[in-house]
């Protein structure tokens, strides 16, 4: 019966493993296989005078990532990897790598990142890659189990659509029959539709498609979004449950993945809750001295800016009351104050994790903001209904899956985060 490798002890009798062959050293009268399978790895050690010809026959035709099962008895030795070696008595070549290999998974000679996400199988066999895709499980199953025990419901909505959500210009178009249709933005409009459902706290977790023309280390053409959308709630109460949201991915991370932390050696900073809110009045204030763009109340915060707040902020925080006129036109103005609106940012030092806010629930509030935005409130109206037939007032926000891993892992492109990245240059694997 096979074994996983790292359930082999000093104390073990005998193993059978399968595995890939992760290094071969001959050093003439003996042999040594170090054999890696996802739980670690072991040394087989063949002593040429005495193992059976068929063992010997078989490790010589094998190769560096080859598959192979060995079976026989386990040694104590001092200095093998994890205190033990398997002596082989049998020993079978279940599937021959070709040489040479397009990636060393050893990592003896380090790779680009272009050639690591061209051969992605064989990237992902280093400890240190599985380990992000580890601890970007456990994050996802916090998160889902987070919003489970909180009483929400799973939606899957569809990414075939026929309007923009986020504005028009990063939208790719594909070919739907005779009709014009596009990738989904963001599943903004279908959770809003499902608090007049009476759904009343709803998730999804699924693709968003940006047609983002930069290469840059932080946006992918293809992203995941963990999207909540609250009914009787405003954006206070999603902020808190963004919080809570946040400090649960961390901590199951901190909880359940210290081997992968210390694979990739990452001392983990569970993040305090609540987080410092700043106006964005406020954030304007910190950045404009700090950088040579000029930057006045009203812009977008560009990358430069967010940097330099970060700086000052030094942990994730939340940037609220934004002027209306750079927010979607689904996000609520104050009433007191209609320049501002209820939406907000959460930022970690590095850059933007979420966006989110109170929405407009008000039909005739809402076409007012469509057409303020220069949009045709016509393309809207199978969003614009249900706002006729009883709205509940609700909030919601959406969470950048692939820049949570990447900065609770520091790592320094987005990639890293995602198994097949799409970008301006990558369609394939
Ligand atoms: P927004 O457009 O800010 O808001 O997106 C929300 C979060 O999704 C992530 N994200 C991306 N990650 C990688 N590459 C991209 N190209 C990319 N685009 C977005 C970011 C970002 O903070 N409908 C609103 C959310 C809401 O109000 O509920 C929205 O889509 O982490």
């Amino acid at each position: 019966m096979r074994q996983p490798i790292a359930d082999i002890t000093p104390e073990t009798k005998a193993a059978e493993i399968t595995g890939w062959v992760h290094e071969i050293r001959d050093l003439g009268g003996l042999a040594f296989y170090v054999i890696r399978d996802r739980t670690g790895i072991i040394q087989a050690t063949i002593v040429k005078k005495k193992a059976p010809e068929a063992v010997l026959e078989a490790a010589k035709a094998v190769s560096r990532e080859s598959v192979v099962r060995i079976a026989g008895p386990v040694k104590a030795v001092d200095k093998a990897p994890g205190g033990r070696e398997l002596i082989p008595e049998t020993f079978e070549l279940i599937a021959r790598a070709e040489t040479p290999l397009p990636l060393d998974v050893a990592e003896k000679v380090p790779a680009e990142l272009d050639t690591r996400l061209d051969s992605r199988y064989l990237d992902t066999r280093r400890p240190r890659i599985a380990a992000i895709f580890q601890i970007r499980s456990t994050v996802m199953h916090a998160v889902a189990d987070l919003l489970y025990r909180e009483g929400f419901i799973s939606i899957q909505t569809p990414k075939v659509v026929a309007a923009a959500t986020e504005g028009g210009t990063e939208l790719f178009p594909i070919a739907y029959f005779e009709k014009e249709a596009f990738l989904n933005q963001s599943p903004q409009l279908y959770k809003q539709m499902m608090m007049a459902a009476g759904f009343e706290k709803v998730f999804e977790i699924g693709p968003i498609f940006r047609a983002e023309e930069h290469n840059t280390v932080r946006h992918l053409n293809e992203a995941t979004s963990i999207d909540v959308e609250v009914s009787f709630a405003d954006h206070e109460d999603v902020m808190a449950l963004l919080e809570r949201l946040m400090k649960n991915a961390y901590e199951a991370v901190f909880e359940r993945c210290a081997p992968q932390l210390e694979t990739l050696g990452v001392a983990l900073d569970i993040p305090e809750t609540p987080f410092p809110r700043i106006t964005y009045a406020e954030a304007i204030d910190i950045a404009a001295p700090r950088i040579e763009e000029d930057l006045r109340f009203g812009d977008d915060l560009g990358t430069a800016a967010e940097k330099a707040i970060g700086e000052e902020m030094g942990s994730h925080y939340f940037v609220v009351d934004w002027p209306t006129a750079i927010k979607p036109y689904y996000a609520m103005p104050y009433e007191n104050n209609p320049e501002l609106c209820r939406a907000f940012d959460m930022m970690h030092p590095r850059m933007e994790l979420s966006s989110g806010a109170q929405r407009v629930h008000l039909h005739d509030l809402l076409v007012e903001q469509i057409r303020a935005k220069g949009l045709s409130p016509e393309s809207f109206e199978f969003y614009l209904q249900p706002f006729r037939y009883g709205m509940p007032p609700h909030a919601g926000w959406g969470l950048g899956a692939e820049r949570v891993v990447m900065t609770m892992l520091d790592l320094a492109n987005i990639r890293e985060a995602v198994l097949f990245p799409r970008d301006r240059h990558r369609l394939t694997p």
